[in-house]
Formats: C-alpha cells, sequence, structure tokens
C-alpha cells in the first residue's frame, strides 16, 4: 500500500511539474470562449473586426472565432515586447474553408521581412507556411522559414504546432500530433516593440476565411509529449 501511495504521488507531482511548467511559459492564450480576450498572464488587449464567436469543434457555441474571408481580423497593440524572440511555439486549432492566398496569424513585418507568420493553404498548391525572424531573400526557401506541401484540405478542424529555436536552429511544423516538417535554419527576431499582431489576416491583406480556437504561445519550444497534449485536450 505504501509502495502504491508513493508511486501515486510521484506520478502527481511529475504530472503537475509538467503542467506548470509549460504553462508557466505561455505569454498569449486565446480560447474564444465567450470572448475574443487574451486569458493569459499577459491579458493583452485584443479588438476583433468582424470576427465573430462561434460553434468550436466540440459543437460548443460562442467557443471558437469565425473570419468571413473579406475583412474580418484580430489586432493586438504594441504586442513586440511580448513576443518571444529566440525560442517559440505556437499552437492552435483552425478548420479552413477555403485553398487560397489567406494568414491565419502575423506580427507585423518590416520591409526585411523580419516577422513572424503562419500561412495554410497558401498558394493554391496547399502549403503551410511557417515564418519567423525571416530576414534576408524572399525567394525560394530562406532562413526562417519552414514550409509544408501539398497539404490535404478538407473543411475539418486540424490542430498546428509551430516552434522555432534559434540555439538549435530547429524549425519544426506539426500537424494533428504528427511532425510534418523540420528545417535547421531557424533565427532570432530582431523585434520592433510598437508593432502589432494580427489574428485573421496579414496587413489588410490575405484575410483567412474559416474558424480558429484556441491560440497559445509559448516562449519555450514543445516537444512531441507537449503537442500530444495539446492535441488531446478534452472540453
Ligand atoms: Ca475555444
Amino acid at each position: 500500500m505504501r509502495k502504491l501511495f508513493t508511486f501515486s504521488i510521484t506520478i502527481i507531482i511529475t504530472l503537475s511539474t509538467y503542467a506548470q511548467s509549460i504553462d508557466s511559459l505561455m505569454v498569449g492564450y486565446w480560447p474564444f470562449n465567450g470572448s475574443t480576450d487574451d486569458s493569459s498572464k499577459n491579458q493583452k488587449a485584443t479588438t476583433a473586426y468582424g470576427a465573430k464567436l462561434a460553434v468550436d469543434r466540440f459543437g460548443k457555441t460562442a467557443s471558437a472565432c469565425y473570419f468571413d474571408g473579406i475583412d474580418d481580423y484580430i489586432d493586438i497593440r504594441d504586442y513586440g515586447k511580448i513576443l518571444p524572440k529566440d525560442i517559440i511555439s505556437i499552437s492552435m486549432w483552425t478548420k479552413s474553408l477555403a485553398s487560397r492566398p489567406q494568414s491565419q496569424f502575423m506580427f507585423e513585418t518590416e520591409a526585411s521581412r523580419c516577422g513572424i507568420s503562419i500561412d495554410f493553404y497558401h498558394d493554391n498548391r496547399n502549403t503551410v507556411f511557417w515564418d519567423f525572424g525571416w530576414l534576408g531573400d524572399t525567394e525560394g526557401n530562406p532562413p526562417g522559414r519552414a514550409y509544408y506541401r501539398p497539404l490535404p484540405f478538407d473543411e475539418e478542424w486540424h490542430h498546428f504546432v509551430f516552434t522555432s529555436n534559434s540555439e538549435t536552429g530547429q524549425m519544426r511544423i506539426f500537424k494533428d500530433n504528427v511532425l510534418i516538417t523540420a528545417e535547421s535554419d531557424a533565427l532570432p527576431m530582431v523585434i520592433d516593440q510598437v508593432k502589432n499582431l494580427r489574428i485573421g489576416s496579414a496587413y489588410n491583406t490575405m484575410f483567412y476565411y474559416g474558424y480558429i480556437d484556441d491560440i497559445r504561445i509559448y516562449s519555450c519550444e514543445i516537444g512531441p509529449k507537449d503537442v500530444d497534449a495539446l492535441f488531446n485536450v478534452k472540453r
């Protein structure tokens, strides 16, 4: 009995340490449950332009966010102070309604294109792009870019995790709990602190058509165990 007790305690401590380690490094969280607010410790002011609460992947009303693909987006001002510069992971659920140039998530870029963007089904070849701290060339596969194509298109919910680690050089994309691509050119972000973060569009272009839910930004590199836990979150 004592052995079982000790074993149980060990499991509980291990689980809580694990949960704490990832949660304490979450710097942005938009669960879209009844509001579009940032529910992380930073509680960054979030303004929705046209984007509306909608049914989520569990069938629950007002628990995800819908974007009309015409002019809807969400704006979070002055996000450069919060956005991780060297190591970052972003987890999100999406249900895209079109394969076309569209951007789910973008930190405003400079002329040098140092920024962050995530585009799914971007170029009518069903490509998913993950750009972070991208400096330099705009052709081919420059440093700071990981991509995967073709990405089978359907109008279903899918889970994506994007990671970039400028210390190890690794960039990764996970889809539905599977690592679909990895690159070795990760670069740090050069932050302009007054730049804004957008959800559901690039800058007045590439408006996203579909649903987004449960966006989490971490200042750490999420591994397969974390991805599995996020993929299997139950309502
Ligand atoms: Ca939600």
